[in-house]
């Protein structure tokens, strides 16, 4: 069975959980405190980070690689698109994400980040995100257009922290907004949220 060591409040961690509910398989999620890390995190990360999934012999680590690995595993149902084009297109996508979204979420997480710091990733944030709210204009449901994707997974947890993290957006980011409660209101993001997770959002 597949065992993924998450962080209650990771949103790397977040990702996974929402891709191992989606998938409806069976699996454990072992909670980590990452303030006292079991001593075998290391071994099985070198990065000593969460998240990790381990099934039998196989460590993964990096939330994107861990959920293409379950989406390879368990194709149903398939959250990477079938065809390579289209495969192509939300792996861009998943790599802009990270270097213009989640490079600054890790300066929110970092607890040895200057409030300078995390005001400036407050604003990169803002202004991205108001950006992608184009995308919603042609009445898309979901980024990559009417199939919920890996790419949604991916920026889910980011949009579930907002308030948490301080950022508020204005109406000209309406569109990316509506399209977070559409995320939120999916069964295995409700099942994916840890206690600690509710309690950022009312
Ligand atoms: N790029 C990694 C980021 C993972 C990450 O930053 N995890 C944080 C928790 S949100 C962590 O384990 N921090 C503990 C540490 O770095 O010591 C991913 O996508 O999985």
């Amino acid at each position: 069975m597949m065992i993924l060591y998450s962080g209650i409040t990771c949103p790397f961690s977040h990702r996974c959980r929402i891709v191992l509910f989606e998938k409806e398989m069976d699996f454990e999620i072992k909670d980590v405190d990452i303030f006292n890390k079991p001593e075998d995190l290391a071994m099985m990360n070198p990065y000593n980070q969460v998240p990790v999934l381990a099934e039998r012999e196989l460590n993964l680590y990096e939330s994107n690689i861990i959920n293409e690995y379950i989406d390879e595993r368990f194709p149903h149902p398939q959250l990477m698109p079938g065809d390579p084009i289209s495969r192509a297109r939300a792996r861009l996508f998943l790599f802009d994400m990270e270097r213009e979204l989640f490079c600054h979420v890790q300066t929110l997480e970092n607890l040895d980040s200057t409030e300078e710091a995390k005001d400036a990733a407050r604003v990169a944030i803002r202004e991205r995100l108001t950006y992608m709210s184009a995308l919603f204009a042609k009445n898309n449901k979901y980024i990559l257009g009417s199939n919920f994707s890996m790419v949604d997974v991916a920026i889910a947890p980011l949009l579930w922290r907002l308030d948490h993290y301080g950022i508020q957006l204005d109406n000209s980011a309406a569109g990316i907004l509506k399209y977070g409660e559409r995320l939120f209101s999916r069964p295995a993001f409700i099942d994916a949220l840890t206690p600690s997770e509710k309690a950022m959002r009312r």
